[in-house]
């Protein structure tokens, strides 16, 4: 009986260790399967952004309009190669990649993938004013991994209850004919 138990224990653990392993692995693929385009409009002002915070999923592409209320503003966004210049009353704004020494180029949007979580904040690239180095702002890129590594983790132990008692229903029913 003690060797059963035992590989009751072993299969227990091996399946909510595989289907934790599945849950995480399918939430890694949706995250990136399933990107959304979000439409996002910033309006700048002497000294802020609104909105001033900004929750996204890794993996989500932001398409970015920007515009300005009052005087030229920047829009530099940390972490992702994006500078952006905003003239008042105007529809089109100018971009950059800073990394390639790319030269402004206007546009009526621009699309950025954020593939990478944590928080990263966007600053007034473009002095406007006396209060110009606290025109500040924050994107924050959520993990969409836990939930269903989560849910893999629990099906796994449901499964593994299911095993142990099939099994233990067997192991009742042999007993008479092999005793320990
Ligand atoms: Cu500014």
């Amino acid at each position: 009986m003690k060797l059963v138990k035992l590989q009751n224990f072993i299969i227990f653990t091996v399946s909510v260790v595989l289907c934790g392993y599945v849950g995480t692995w399918l939430g890694g693929w949706s995250a990136t399967a399933d990107p959304v385009l979000r439409e996002i409009k910033i309006k700048a002002r002497q000294y802020a952004y609104d909105p001033s915070v900004i929750r996204v999923n890794q993996g989500d592409t932001l398409r970015f309009y920007l515009a300005s209320l009052d005087v030229i503003h920047g829009f530099y966004l940390e972490g992702h190669d994006l500078d952006g210049e905003i003239i008042p009353n105007q529809k089109a704004f100018r971009v950059r990649r800073l990394s390639n020494g790319e030269d402004w180029r206007e546009v009526e949007h621009v699309d950025v993938i954020v593939n990478r979580r944590g928080k990263f904040r966007y600053r007034c690239s473009h002095t406007c004013g006396s209060m110009h180095p606290f025109m500040l702002g924050e994107l924050i890129v959520e993990p969409n991994t836990p939930f269903h590594a989560g849910i893999g983790g629990v099906v796994g132990l449901f499964l593994g209850l299911l095993f142990i008692l099939g099994r233990s229903g067997r192991a009742v029913g042999a007993k008479p004919e092999d005793p320990d």
